[in-house]
């Protein structure tokens, strides 16, 4: 064979805070990339996955949920990530939650309107949570009046419906192109930023309605030691009443916070790991560009 047919592209995931995007994308590489959480705004970093398979690459872009609240630097910095996103990919995939519409789902939708070049997919998602499909017509006929889009599919990111189908209709879309990325890459994010981002799932996991939203995790040191490597990561919090909720009673809940980032770093590094977290204030980080800026929100996307 001379010619080959492989297909190349960009997708991006698109849709407001708490849909599943980020499990979507952990589903479709089989591996876990991107931190999830019932919390709203998990995602705060665009982050590419990449799968390549014998005859296609697919890039899939996570991007933090489109909001409407945006008042904060953060909440700016998170809308223009995801915003910036819709340019220059080949497929679109807006994904919202099965049953329930949102002004923020309208709001996506108004910038698919005004921005959208590719071909979008509508994406049902949570349908594992209905016990009638049927239920979904009057939504789909409701968002499919507004926009034309190149398929409906109703999936379960969580527990893997439909994802398969989802896949041949994205490959169908993109084009006939060349590897992006060599074919053993999985991401375009360093193991820095990947530990930075568990450390943070646990946070929003253990920390559950007490979360401060304004929390925001930098690794201080990530060295690779003989038999281990050695990671040292800040927590900043806003105020110190959030410094007290983040450490615990007698320092457990960071304790655990530790423990099981440490865990999933092994798993992910395929090696043992020492991690330290120490927690600092940073008096109003999170609506400060210039801070923002610093602690690596920047528009270099
Ligand atoms: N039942 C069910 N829950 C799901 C499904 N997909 C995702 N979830 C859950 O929904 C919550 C949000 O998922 P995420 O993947 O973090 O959502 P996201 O859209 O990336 O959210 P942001 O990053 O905040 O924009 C998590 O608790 C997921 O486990 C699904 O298909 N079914
Ligand atoms: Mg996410």
């Amino acid at each position: 064979m001379t010619e080959t047919t492989f297909k190349s592209g960009y997708v991006a995931i698109i849709g407001r805070p708490n849909v599943g995007k980020s499990t979507l994308i952990n589903r479709v590489l089989g591996q876990k990339l991107c931190i999830t959480s019932r919390r709203p705004q998990t995602t705060r970093h665009r982050i590419l996955g990449i799968k390549t398979e014998e005859s296609s690459q697919l890039v899939y872009v996570d991007t933090p949920g489109l909001h409407t609240d945006g008042k904060r630097a953060m909440n700016r910095y998170l809308n223009r990530a995801a915003a910036s996103s819709i340019d220059d990919v080949d497929v679109i995939l807006f994904m919202v939650d099965g049953l329930n519409w949102t002004d923020d789902d309208e709001q996506v939708l108004e910038r698919l309107k005004s921005n959208a070049t590719a071909p979008v997919i509508l994406v049902l998602n949570m349908v594992d949570k209905l016990s009638d499909k049927a239920m979904l017509l009057p939504h789909v006929e409701k968002i499919t009046q507004e926009y034309t889009f190149a398929k409906v599919l109703p999936i379960s990111a969580r527990k893997g419906i439909n994802v398969d189908e989802l896949e041949t209709e994205i490959k169908q879309l993109v084009p006939e192109g060349e590897l992006i990325f060599p074919e053993d890459q999985f991401t375009d994010r360093s193991s820095r930023f990947l530990a930075a981002e568990l450390v943070r799932e646990k946070l929003f996991r253990q920390l559950g309605q007490e979360l401060p939203y304004s929390l925001t995790v930098e690794i201080e040191q990530y060295k690779q030691e003989d038999e281990l490597i050695r990671i040292s990561a800040v927590i900043y919090v806003e105020r110190s009443g959030q410094k007290s909720i983040v450490i615990g009673k007698k320092g457990e809940l960071l304790k655990a916070v530790g423990r099981e980032a440490r865990i999933e770093m092994e798993g992910m590094f395929d090696s043992k790991v020492f991690l330290e977290l120490w927690v600092k204030v940073r008096d109003g980080w999170s609506d400060n560009e210039r801070m923002l800026k610093n602690l690596g929100y920047n528009d270099e996307l």
